[in-house]
């Protein structure tokens, strides 16, 4: 088997850069370790930043999510029952799409079918070959049967977990890591969204989240201790959690209903530098991960798909490689500034476990300069909404 781009998962990241790839008339084959209906299962983030909204629409998949999906204007950060509305349009001119991942996904996936393109679900014993040479290659297996695929670049596309990083001898990498003392509960219901717009909830009990996908179905998430099981957490005790932790007059109005999925995720920043070695491109969560506080970690990924998506098409349509040699560090600029910002919005938002008199002080000044000043406001937005490419 022969192609241009193998690209390693078929994840949000591995099928948008396909599309964008295919669309150019560079040819793709992605290698997932999983069924399509199990990539499709994964209830992950929900807020898209207006640049990745125009890269969707560059890659033929805008028109479901214009219909289905919700732009929003602002955002509110709560603390006990006083709550601080971030207006986008007034801190930056810019606005979010509320539309969840499983749909970006699944659009995804039906404009490749529909391009014809190959996508090669439950492979296994995935290997990387060659990547300094100008011919790589990668193996797999299937069926039971054993299959090598050459092509002239990589994509690592395959998320936290994946091979891909590993690809890359371990004297060359550097990993940046921060693990946080906590993770949230999430929960979906059918149930309509507490509030229009998202409130990030600071409370001395813990973070919560109210988020939604659509008007008849919501996403909250609650902070919980690093050793909490989803077995012990009954749709009643998570209600009554989420309600004391969000303002009174926005608790009140909850409607609860029983949970169609409930999940514990764990909180980490992560940086692998570089992003590129020989042929081998890194792209999302297979390179960074982010808390889930700023909703980064999908937006993150699409940017990753645009510096790459650009520096192939440079390649293979003028013969200019400029853009591939640039692509890690380009890529890394954007990285480490939603580091930044997941990182500060997690600080400021969470109780920390053994957090001081101190800490606690520090939290509500940040969130009194959010309270007071326009300036600090459209910043948030700035980050929030996304920073430019
Ligand atoms: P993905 O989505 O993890 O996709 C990677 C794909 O690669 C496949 N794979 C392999 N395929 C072949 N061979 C191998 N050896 C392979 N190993 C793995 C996997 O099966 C998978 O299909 O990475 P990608 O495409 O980079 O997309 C990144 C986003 O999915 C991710 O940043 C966000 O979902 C992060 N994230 C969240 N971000 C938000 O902005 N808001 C959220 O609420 C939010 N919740 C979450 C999340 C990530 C989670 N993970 C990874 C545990 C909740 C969870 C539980
Ligand atoms: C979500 O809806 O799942 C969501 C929204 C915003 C975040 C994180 C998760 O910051």
């Amino acid at each position: 088997m022969q192609t241009d781009v193998a690209i390693i998962g078929g994840g949000p990241a591995g099928l948008l850069l396909s599309q964008l790839l295919m669309k150019a008339g560079i040819r793709t084959v992605v290698l997932e370790r999983k069924p399509r209906d199990y990539v499709l299962s994964r209830i992950r983030a929900g807020v898209l930043e207006w640049g990745s909204v125009e890269l969707l629409e560059e890659a033929g998949v805008g028109d479901r999510m214009h219909k289905e999906g919700q732009p929003h204007h602002g955002c509110y950060l709560t603390s006990d029952d006083r709550m601080i509305r971030i207006d986008f349009l007034e801190g930056c001119g810019k606005q979010v799409m509320v539309y969840g991942q499983t749909e970006v996904t699944r659009d995804l996936y039906e404009a490749q079918e529909a391009l014809g393109a190959t996508i090669l679900h439950e492979v296994d014993d995935v290997a990387l070959h060659d990547l300094q040479s100008e011919a790589p290659f990668v193996t797999f297996t299937r069926e039971g049967a054993q299959h090598r695929l050459d092509c002239a670049y990589v994509a690592g596309c395959d998320g936290f977990h994946g091979i891909s990083r590993p690809s890359i001898p371990a004297e060359v990498r550097q990993e940046f890591e921060k693990v946080y003392p906590f993770g949230w509960l999430g929960i979906l219901s059918r149930t309509p969204p507490v509030h229009e717009e998202l409130i990030y909830a600071n409370h001395t009990r813990g973070f919560a989240l109210a988020s939604m996908r659509n008007p008849m179905l919501s996403r909250y998430y609650i902070q919980v201790p690093l050793n909490d099981r989803v077995e012990d957490w009954s749709d009643d005790a998570f209600w009554e959690e989420l309600r004391r932790r969000l303002p009174t007059e926005v608790a009140e109005t909850l409607v609860t209903g029983p949970s169609i999925e409930k999940s514990i995720a764990p909180l980490r920043s992560f940086v692998c530098e570089p992003m590129q070695w020989g042929r081998l491109f890194l792209c999302g969560d297979a390179a960074h991960i982010v808390p889930p506080t700023g909703a980064k970690g999908l937006n993150l990924a699409v940017s990753d798909v645009f510096y790459l998506s650009r520096a192939l098409k440079a390649q293979y349509n003028g013969g200019d490689g400029t853009l591939l040699t640039s692509y890690g560090a380009d890529a890394l600029q954007r990285v480490w500034k939603a580091m930044r910002f997941s990182w500060s919005m997690t600080t400021m938002l969470h109780d920390f476990p053994g957090q001081s008199a101190f800490d606690r002080r520090v939290q509500r000044v940040e969130l009194d300069t959010l309270a007071n000043s326009a300036a600090a406001r459209g910043i948030l937005a700035e980050n929030y909404t996304g920073l430019p490419y």
